[in-house]
């Protein structure tokens, strides 16, 4: 036998794979389906150790079910847009596009190195031409469906660049590359309305549940963030220009007549208007506060700035003074609140920084006093449970026509909008006399000649790109010269994946092929997309169901969030410096090895602490593998193994064979639920430690025809090399547990007594370490004078007892 060459058969094996097209998805739809995803990366240039346990853990799963049978849908592609790329061009004078592909390529290289089982003919990158047509042509039919609208919000904005700035690249208030004070700028965005599918987003959690991991789920609902409470208005004593009243969202009705304050987000409309009237102090200081992000504000130290007008309680008639607070935002609820700082924390807060009155209305411990009970000083509310109370005042509202009960949701409309050049352009046309229209003819693609120097939209600055003509009248007209977020392309790419030919074909999807593959039967990627990502992705999928492009109303079946990949307890990351670069283990070591290691280190979702022993274990392991096989006898089929005669030992050792096939069946069934590989690992790795301490041929044979199978998911280069070798690949198909094999057999072992033998003792084979010594101990009992200093215990062998 040649010795353990990974080099050299890791290369052959990926090169045949490809040629023969085995990771290709078959047309026969007769066939049962599995779809295995893992989440797309983006091409930064080079993998990291968190893509490599990503995708080994992916291609476990695709590499499991292909051998038993199924059809198997596992493919990649490249989250390509975004803002690295044109940082590249700013700092290198790169060009995005072929910084971006040229990155493809070598990450691509690198993950194939890896001996991972993606489809080649479905690979795609979101800036490839028929992504960007297709993605508009999806947009155009939002646009249609009336699901985006424009509106003016604040962007961040630099006004020596005057270019407006995402949050990343602003750095303590000021621009990342000029360092000028960044402020708020009022501009007109494209939303769509996520919102309007808020409660089918909630309602529908409720489908994951038990496949979904629980915090994710949860971390959806908070983000989503469903409040129901009282909206009413409240006159103001005075008349300001046209407005008469203010409206408030309270969740707590209950506690209306503690109101000693209403307060109004910057931004409101009201502040606006008596905005002249205001010292200049206080202008300043709402200034302030409009430059400053939501975030910003709502963990910044409470501050205020009296309006000098009042508002009119609607229950009790008392005059209310009215102020602007930072912690008030502008697009939640009514962008104004009634303040009741005896029963709310920040409005407690509010009061004492800015001097204002306390009222308690509900009795109970300390203020401020959030929990539940009595109602005081309420009218004739007084003595009333607050929960009771709350239906009331609520019910009273109602009646008298002061106001409603509403529902609101926490999750805001989707800004799509970016003032940037590499992104998938909004394929609108502005013409004078017919509007905002979509332009059909499609795909719009970015110009290639533009200059990107992080002054301004590079899109908007080029001279004739934005010109075109009306889709309408054919007038002059101008281009939409914002490009789209880019979490609208890995929004459906999981649906580009399922019908990549027919959509270049100019259909909008195949029927047959969606059905025959949605939804996603597992995804797996890192917990840092629990919220945004899948909520859009979720998003899609629902309104894409109602535009009639797929019937599912779920996008992914399971989910499985991995843990970070860790060294000395942080997080592996280019800013702590404590990389551990994949190629180099590939290329010293082997595919293989890094693929045992980081499945064998820890279970996936579990944090995974980097182990330099722990990869030469695995390459070890790997190793005597190799080395052992010749004990095995070539042959085409599981080998028949003549049991009439077997020794402990062979029993022991096909026992052990047969509960590692067991544990992968239960690990792939999900009868141990989370793909525990580790598990898995080790009982191949007992199953071989008992095989070598058995010399049956056959045992031997039939041993390796299941362990090569159960390993290849997991080292597929050794795997398919030794079974090809061994067995013509016949043994990589669906196997039978042997359940006579499993039975429990017993085991006669050796006792002994500071190394001399005392006694044979029989156990049973699956005997705990603790039951094997104290039988051990009882049969020895007469030699055990004085303390035992050690107990030595090899499985299966014997015990041996040192005494003082
Ligand atoms: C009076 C009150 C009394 C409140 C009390 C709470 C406790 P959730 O549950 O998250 O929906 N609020 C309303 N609109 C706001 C805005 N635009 N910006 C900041 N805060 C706002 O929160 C609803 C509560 O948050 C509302 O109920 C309101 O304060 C505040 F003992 O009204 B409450
Ligand atoms: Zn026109």
């Amino acid at each position: 036998m040649r010795d353990y060459n990974p080099k050299e058969i890791e290369s052959k094996w990926q090169k045949t794979w490809l040629e023969q097209g085995d990771f290709e998805p078959k047309e026969d739809t007769s066939l049962p389906k599995k779809y295995i995803l893992s989440m797309f990366p983006y091409p930064s240039g080079s993998i990291h150790m968190g893509h490599v346990r990503n995708y080994c853990i992916g291609d476990a799963l695709a590499r499991y079910y292909r051998k038993n049978g199924f059809n198997v849908l596992h493919p990649i592609g490249w989250d390509a847009f975004g803002m690295p790329a044109e940082n590249a061009a700013i700092k290198h004078k790169l060009h995005p596009k072929d910084w971006t592909y040229s990155n493809i390529d070598n990450m691509k290289k690198e993950l194939m190195s890896l001996g991972l089982s993606f489809s080649q003919e479905r690979e795609l990158a979101t800036c490839d031409e028929d992504y960007t047509h297709w993605e508009q042509k999806i947009f155009i039919d939002l646009w249609k469906a009336g699901y985006v609208y424009r509106k003016k919000a604040y962007l961040n904005w630099c006004p020596n660049d005057k270019t407006v700035l995402a949050n990343e690249q602003v750095i303590e208030g000021k621009c990342w590359r000029c360092d000028t004070q960044v402020v708020q700028k009022e501009m007109e965005q494209y939303y769509i309305k996520i919102t309007s599918f808020a409660q089918e987003l909630l309602d529908d959690l409720n489908l994951l549940e038990g496949k979904w991991p629980n915090q994710v789920i949860q971390m959806q609902r908070n983000w989503i963030g469903k409040s129901s409470g009282l909206e009413f208005e409240l006159n103001l004593k005075e008349r300001v220009g046209e407005i008469e009243k203010i409206k408030v969202f309270t969740t707590r009705a209950d506690t209306i007549f503690g109101v000693t304050y209403c307060a109004l987000a910057p931004e409101h409309q009201l502040v606006q208007e008596l905005f002249a009237t205001l010292s200049k102090e206080s202008q300043d200081k709402i200034k302030e506060m409009q430059n400053t992000t939501a975030l910003d504000r709502s963990i910044a130290p409470k501050s205020g700035v009296p309006l000098g007008v009042s508002v009119i309680h609607p229950l009790s008639g008392e005059e209310i003074p009215l102020w602007v607070a930072n912690f008030v935002l502008a697009d939640y609820g009514c962008g104004a609140v009634m303040g009741v700082p005896a029963h709310d924390e920040r409005d407690y807060e509010f009061a004492k920084v800015c001097g204002l009155g306390v009222k308690r209305v509900i009795e109970g411990g300390e203020l401020p006093y959030v929990g539940e009970g009595k109602l005081i000083e309420s009218q004739e509310f007084s003595g009333l449970d607050n929960l009771e109370a709350k239906k009331q005042i609520i019910a009273l509202f109602e009646e008298r026509k002061l106001g409603e009960e509403v529902t609101n949701y926490r999750l805001k409309d989707w800004g799509i909008s970016r003032q940037r050049y590499w992104g998938t352009p909004i394929p609108l046309v502005h013409c004078k006399e017919c509007g905002t229209l979509p332009e059909e003819r499609l795909p719009v693609l970015l110009p290639y000649d533009v200059s990107i120097d992080g002054e301004g939209n590079p899109l908007e600055k080029h001279p004739s790109w934005k010109h075109c003509t009306c889709p309408k009248c054919g007038k002059e007209a101008l281009r939409e010269t914002d490009t789209m977020d880019t979490f609208m392309e890995s929004s459906w790419y999981f649906l580009r994946y399922v019908t990549p030919k027919i959509l270049r074909e100019q259909k909008a999807l195949d029927e047959g092929a969606m059905k025959y593959w949605l939804n996603v039967d597992e995804y797996i990627g890192g917990i840092e997309h629990a919220i945004l990502h899948l909520l859009y992705a979720r998003f899609f999928t629902k309104v894409l169901k109602k535009l009639g492009y797929v019937e599912i109303s779920e996008p992914f079946e399971n989910l499985l969030t991995q843990g970070m990949v860790l060294k000395n307890g942080a997080k592996m990351s280019k800013s702590k410096g404590n990389v551990v670069d994949p190629n180099s283990i590939i290329s010293k070591y082997g595919a293989d090895s890094a693929r045992l290691f980081i499945l064998f280190a820890a279970p996936p979702t579990k944090e995974l602490e980097w182990n330099d022993d722990a990869l030469e274990g695995a390459y070890r392991f790997i190793k005597r593998l190799w080395d052992r096989s010749k004990n095995a006898t070539p042959c085409q089929s599981l080998p028949q193994v003549d049991t009439s005669a077997l020794s402990k030992e062979s029993k022991f050792a096909r026992k052990k064979v047969y509960e590692a096939l067991k544990k992968s069946e239960e690990i792939f069934s999900k009868k141990i639920s989370g793909y525990p590989f580790n598990t898995l690992i080790s009982s191949c790795m007992e199953a071989l430690n008992a095989l070598s301490d058995q010399d049956n041929p056959q045992v031997w044979t039939e041993g390796y025809f299941i362990l090569l199978n159960l390993l290849e998911p997991i080292i597929p280069h050794t795997s398919y090399e030794l079974s090809s070798e061994l067995f013509s690949l016949k043994n990589l198909t669906p196997l039978k547990i042997d359940e006579t094999a499993l039975q429990s057999e017993s085991l006669v072992i050796v006792v002994s007594v500071n190394g001399k033998k005392r006694a044979d003792i029989e156990i049973e084979c699956n005997a705990s370490k603790e039951e094997i010594l104290s039988l051990a101990k009882e049969s020895v009992s007469k030699w055990l004078e004085g303390e035992i200093l050690k107990e030595i215990y090899v499985p299966n062998k014997l015990v041996n007892f040192v005494l003082k």
